[in-house]
């Protein structure tokens, strides 16, 4: 057995208002649950650590087309909008990382939050990143997380975008990798086909 890097699994913004039916609808967004239940399972079998981000906003934001953003209303901090979804695996080891709560477009998870040091003290080298939305939240947490130092496998098939252009979602993808992030695709990163 070779030395194997220390990873973390970090899901972002699976909630209702991403998905069909919410306020701010990621087109298939609810699809991304199955592979990553998946993932959870898989992560929380092996003891690393899984984080679920989620957008955690104040009802008044300058992030809101209401108060001069870009956005709708969406995933106000303690209503349905902003739960995850709820057939996302849930358990006591997931740390839940909130972010978004200021009136700036916070779209990464380790903007204004301690998800750096977090993983730093847990020895994590290599962050697995998917959830939604792939152009917004999913591509800034990946840039960030390579800045911090982390290796990065973005997970394709598990994340969606919003597309608020045609092509945003692929060119996302394009950024993410010519940034440093492995593009990979979560079948292919089953436990037993890690190989490593
Ligand atoms: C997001 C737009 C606004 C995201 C969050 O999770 O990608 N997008 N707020
Ligand atoms: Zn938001």
């Amino acid at each position: 057995m070779t030395e194997e890097k220390k990873r973390a699994l970090l899901l972002v913004d699976v909630q209702n208002d991403f998905c069909p039916g919410g306020t701010l609808v990621v087109g298939h967004g609810d699809e991304v649950v199955e592979p990553l239940n998946k993932l959870i399972t898989e992560f929380l079998e092996r003891g690393e650590p899984v984080f679920k981000a989620r957008d955690w906003h104040p009802p008044q934001t300058k992030h809101f087309s209401d108060y001069g953003g870009t956005w709708p209303i969406h995933c106000v901090q303690n209503t349905h909008g902003a739960e995850f979804h709820p057939n996302l695996l849930d358990d006591k080891h997931i740390r839940v990382i909130s972010k978004g709560l200021g009136d700036e477009d916070s779209y990464s998870a380790f903007d204004g939050t301690d998800l750096a040091l977090q993983l730093q003290r847990l020895g994590v080298e290599e962050v697995w990143v998917a959830g939604l939305a792939t152009d917004y939240c999913v591509k800034n947490t990946v840039l960030d997380a390579l800045k911090h130092g982390f290796h990065v496998k973005a997970l394709k098939d598990a994340m969606r975008p919003v597309e608020v252009q045609p092509g945003d979602g692929e060119r996302a993808i394009d950024e993410m990798r010519q940034a440093g992030a492995e593009i990979v695709t979560s079948q292919e990163q089953e436990a037993g086909a890690v190989g490593r």
